[in-house]
């Protein structure tokens, strides 16, 4: 098994009920176990600012799949609920999945770069992340609360909904 972390953001179709379906979903992954949930963020969009606010949160997952299995399950969950209607075009992202980090792998493949290109100075990643992984290390050696130092806590909202327990 390895720890893997996942990020979870939607701004769409009830983007609450978004994240809690996928966490439902990802607690059914074949050799998985959802191990923690943060709390559920309200941030503002990074991008065009002409779309809603986003719900956002980080799961740690232990899991036996490998990378691209790992990520063809989250692919086929985004799938499943990432579109209000099946008829329509792609429209924009009501659930994102990314894959943040592999234990301590760095990956360069086609399809997957982790650690996550993004996630370094993103704030609607690392707060919640520090919230189940406090004295995380990533594999470049840098230290979560580092990265957490400089990187204001704007934009963003804890919010009181209780999320989904492991
Ligand atoms: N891919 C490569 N590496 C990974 C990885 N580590 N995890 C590939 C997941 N996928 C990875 O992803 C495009 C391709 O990236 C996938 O097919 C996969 O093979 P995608 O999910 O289709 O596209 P995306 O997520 O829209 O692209 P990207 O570049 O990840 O978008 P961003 O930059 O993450 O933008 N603002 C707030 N407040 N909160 C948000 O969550 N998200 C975005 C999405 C913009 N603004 C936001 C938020
Ligand atoms: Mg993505």
């Amino acid at each position: 098994m390895e720890r893997v972390y996942l990020g979870l953001g939607s701004n769409l179709a009830e983007p609450l009920q978004q994240l809690r379906a996928a966490l439902a979903a990802i607690t059914r992954l074949p050799g998985s176990q959802l191990a923690a949930v943060s709390s559920f963020y309200a941030s503002d969009p990074l991008g065009p600012s002409d779309q809603p606010r986003y719900v956002n949160a980080v799961a740690a997952l232990d899991t036996s799949l490998a990378p691209l299995e790992l990520l063809d399950a989250l692919q086929a969950i985004e799938l499943e609920q990432g579109r209000v209607r099946k008829d329509e075009r792609w429209g924009p992202r009501t659930l994102d999945l990314d894959i943040l980090l592999f234990g301590q792998r760095h990956l360069a493949e086609e399809r997957l770069t982790v650690p996550h290109y993004h996630m370094h100075a993103r704030a609607f990643v690392l707060y919640p992340l520090a919230e189940i992984a406090a004295d995380l290390q990533l594999p470049d050696g840098r230290h979560l609360r580092d990265l957490l130092a400089a990187c204001p806590y704007t934009g963003l909202e804890r919010l009181a909904a209780p999320q989904v327990t492991p």
